[in-house]
């Protein structure tokens, strides 16, 4: 954690993790800008997007999101995105199963850089697309309570409330997990 020092703004770096295309980029979007587009635009190395103006617990939040590429190829520079990090959203697509059991992986990783204590919540995106679903809630929702985790589903094509909802709650962890 670190403050601004032009303003009393507490500054929050989170990520976000997850095999290509489930979907982080877009639940990123829909929560700074609320769009959507259905191109895929594969993330190139990390993007890194700033969030003002949250208030959590009364206290005012920069969000800094390093949203990661799932893409293997770029491995190694990951890793550097996710130091200092305080937590992160863990994405797989309800229409993939293999997209929740790569969260052993993304996971692994995440906390070998970012460190063990740090806070996930666990997000089953694209549930809009209901009619291809092969992953039922309940396998995400037990995935989500063995890792100590918070469970959402959610679309980013979608939107509505969860989408702040996912941040907020994942902010107002990483708030009551930091030290003092
Ligand atoms: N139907 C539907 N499509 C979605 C949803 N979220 C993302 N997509 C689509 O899935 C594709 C991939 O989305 P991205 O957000 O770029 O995925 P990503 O996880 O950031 O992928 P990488 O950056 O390559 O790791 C795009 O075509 C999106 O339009 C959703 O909730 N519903
Ligand atoms: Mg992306």
């Amino acid at each position: 954690m670190a403050k601004s020092i032009l303003s009393n703004e507490i500054i929050i770096k989170l990520n976000s993790v997850g095999t290509y295309s489930v979907g982080k980029t877009s639940l990123i979007r829909r929560y700074t800008e609320n769009t959507f587009s259905e191109d895929y635009l594969p993330t190139l190395g990390v993007d890194i997007t700033v969030k003002r103006g949250v208030i959590v617990d009364a206290k005012p939040i920069r969000i800094v999101l390093m949203d990661t590429a799932g893409e293997e190829k770029f491995g190694s520079l990951r890793k550097t995105y996710f130091e200092g990090s305080l937590g992160c959203i863990a994405v797989y697509d309800i229409t993939r199963p293999e997209t929740l059991k790569d969260l052993d992986r993304w996971l692994k990783e995440y906390r070998g850089v970012a460190g063990e204590d740090k806070i996930i919540s666990v997000i089953g995106n694209k549930i809009d697309l209901a009619g291809r679903r092969t992953v039922p809630e309940k396998d995400g929702r037990r995935y989500a309570r063995a890792q100590g985790s918070a469970f959402y589903e959610a679309s980013a094509k979608f939107g509505g409330k969860i989408i702040p909802r996912i941040f907020f709650d994942l902010v107002q962890k990483v708030l009551r997990n930091l030290p003092g």
